[in-house]
């Protein structure tokens, strides 16, 4: 199949692309029909998703919620929300913004830049759009240790504990404009976290530059050390990038970019019919930053990645490509046209050839089958074949790897196997343990950006919808539909036996580090703490919690004092939450089994003020409560 003829698909469907499915029109591709078919299928065939009131699910799916700047843990199959761990955003439920041990990890990442920009501010970016949620891996699977993920919209990468479900990093990324795709390194381990930079500005973005876009505006490539959060290295490349993966040796990295023009306006970014997949040699670059070969820029070692550097290579991709997507058999890596109805398949096997220069680029592409309108994402089952959304079909495409190749190379096969109607425009899938070698082929999600008519009428606002695919058989069939709020992205499926979170803190938990020390200077012992401690105009209020009650009914202040009050959750057995909410103050925090939090803010009304426990936690849960007494300037 040329590219001539994939690179005029593309561009006859630019227009229905720019006009009809961005613009909200979209989903007009029908899917009604075919719904009723497969809804009745469902209960025929196939695995069932019904999981049975106290069944637990077989799988985590670890949900992005993309501009609510949170993580969603629910289960699969059933699809039932779990939890939601807080990140980029602020929560109300966990004081999640608000306490000093969420705020200290909110904070210690930052650029002297954005302290200094945000200091009249609040101290603190109150949105986060998150996108791409992953495991961290040993040896090719996933190890239960981290999720990361990015902030597109300021520019960060966090980390959550997989034992505590808890956010334990933040750093934000110098250089980076718009944090996008990010893949964790697969072997040996993670290792390097790699992060898409996609948006192109100047290097020294301090105003001195601010035109000429192709000279002088680059993407950058960030690897971060999964294990400090520290930045390993950035790499300087042409074009933007979009999403990424890893390869399952270790060797390479990979990422799409779909503005190889250096376009700013859609015209201009999608002119060209290739676009291309950079490839990142881990081993080349870290014998560059050894030998010295990099610049620092603001604090970061960089190396110069562009077009003739030893340390990528480019390869040309039809066109303003989209998902980069690793497959378990280890060998392939696809790549999504987007704008072009085809994915290109590179062979990670050719690489070595690719960098040693004794093959060209587009040498390294074993397939390109056609599958369809607007190829976004690929996910994979384990026994060779492949699954890629199909945005402005509102389709998933089952489609087989080995075929694809046979096809490619002239024998006349069809790759494609199965095309379902999903509801509507997906754009990211994903299967049990499809990221890794122990992909099991046993469910497929398809996160779908529009769900229009699928659930009641919610308002001009509706909710996304997650489809729950049955990928057992040799036919994918559909089994649910899960509304979602806005929204997810990307999601991880992992196998429930890979997490074994806690189901009470430890009590030398790093969380509390920093109160833990402070009481010590104090001269009190978190765990039976009953102390007022007046430091100057500083008050710090230490407590206890036990259901129920706080082990201070009264502490009294005077107005004007900075008051921290840090409560530490006595209850040794699971599921026993409390909170400390101070009305009238925008005050309010969990506290969880054996974990101890803090939260400091002034004084500044005068008068009686009730703290109470806002975690339903006991019959007397109304009666767990105190008062606060703020004394008035005067009297004081
Ligand atoms: S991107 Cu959202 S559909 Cu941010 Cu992973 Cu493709
Ligand atoms: Cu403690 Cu409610």
């Amino acid at each position: 199949m040329s590219d001539q003829k994939n690179a005029k698909s593309g561009i006859s469907r630019r227009g229905f692309l720019g006009t009809a499915a961005l613009t909200g029109a979209a989903g007009f591709a029908g899917g009604a029909q075919m719904s009723t078919a497969f809804a009745k299928d469902s209960k025929t065939k196939g695995q069932s998703g019904h999981v049975g009131p106290g069944e637990l699910d077989e799988y985590y799916a670890f949900n992005s919620s993309g501009q609510s700047g949170e993580l969603r843990v629910l289960g699969l199959p059933s699809m039932r929300e779990l939890v939601r761990i807080p990140i980029f955003n602020r929560c109300s439920a966990t004081g999640w913004g608000q306490t000093n041990e969420s705020k200290k990890i909110l904070t210690e990442g930052m650029t002297p830049e954005t302290r200094e920009y945000l200091k009249d501010q609040g101290g603190l970016f109150m949105n986060g759009d998150a996108h791409h949620p992953h495991m961290s891996f040993t040896d090719q699977t996933y190890d239960g240790r981290y999720i990361f993920i990015n902030d597109k919209a300021n520019n960060r990468v966090a980390r959550i504990r997989c034992d505590v479900m808890k956010t334990d990093k933040i750093i934000e990324l110098p250089n980076v404009h718009g944090v996008h795709g990010l893949r964790p390194q697969r072997y040996p381990r993670t290792g390097y976290v790699f992060a898409n930079g996609e948006h192109i500005a100047p290097m020294n973005n301090d105003g001195t530059v601010l035109d000429n876009p192709k000279e002088n505006f680059f993407a950058i490539y960030t690897a971060i050390d999964g294990d400090t959060m520290k930045i390993a290295w950035q790499v300087m490349v042409d074009g933007n990038l979009d999403n990424g993966d890893a390869d399952y040796q270790g060797k390479y990295s990979f990422a799409t970019c779909y503005n190889s023009e250096k376009g700013l306006t859609l015209a201009e970014m999608s002119a060209n019919e290739q676009d291309w997949c950079v490839v990142f040699n881990i081993k080349r670059i870290e014998e560059a930053i050894e030998k010295g070969d990099y610049k620092e820029i603001n604090g970061v070692k960089v190396v110069d990645g562009r077009h003739g550097s030893k340390y990528t290579r480019y390869i040309p991709v039809p066109n303003s490509p989209h998902g980069c997507n690793a497959a378990p058999d280890g060998i392939h890596l696809v790549l999504n046209g987007k704008l072009s109805p085809t994915v290109t398949v590179l062979d990670v096997r050719t690489l070595d050839d690719l960098f040693d220069d004794k093959i060209k680029p587009r040498d390294c592409v074993v397939a390109e089958p056609q599958l369809g309108l607007g190829p976004l994402h690929t996910a994979f089952d384990g026994r060779g074949n492949a699954y890629t959304t199909l945005f402005i079909d509102s389709q998933m495409v089952k489609w087989n790897i080995d075929k694809a190749r046979r096809q490619f190379k002239g024998e006349d096969v069809d790759p494609i196997i199965q095309k379902l109607d999903v509801h509507y425009q997906p754009g990211h899938n994903h299967t049990t343990m499809g990221e890794t070698k122990e992909a099991d082929g046993k469910w497929l999600v398809s996160l779908n950006k529009f769900s229009k008519d699928r659930f009641l009428n919610v308002g001009p606002l509706k909710p996304e919808n997650d489809q729950l695919i049955d990928i057992s058989g040799d036919e994918m069939i559909l089994v649910h539909d899960g509304p979602s709020f806005a929204e997810p992205h990307d999601m991880c499926l992992v196998h429930a036996s890979k997490v074994q979170p806690l189901s009470v803190w430890n009590r030398d938990d790093p969380m509390w580090e920093d109160a833990r020390k402070q009481a010590e200077k104090d001269g009190v012992t978190l765990e039976g703490a009953a102390d007022v401690i007046r430091d100057g105009n500083k008050v710090r209020v230490y407590m206890v919690a036990v259901a129920p009650q706080f082990s201070l009914a009264q502490f009294e202040v005077n107005e004007g004092d900075e008051v921290t009050v840090i409560v530490t959750n006595m209850e040794v057995i699971e599921d026993l939450t409390h909170g400390f909410t101070l009305g009238g103050h925008g005050i309010a925090m969990e506290v969880g089994p054996q974990a101890t939090s803090s939260v400091t803010f002034t004084a500044g009304r005068p008068g009686v003020h009730w703290y109470y426990c806002q975690w339903f936690c006991h019959a007397l849960h109304m009666e767990m409560s105190g008062q606060m007494i703020v004394k008035p300037k005067k009297s004081a």
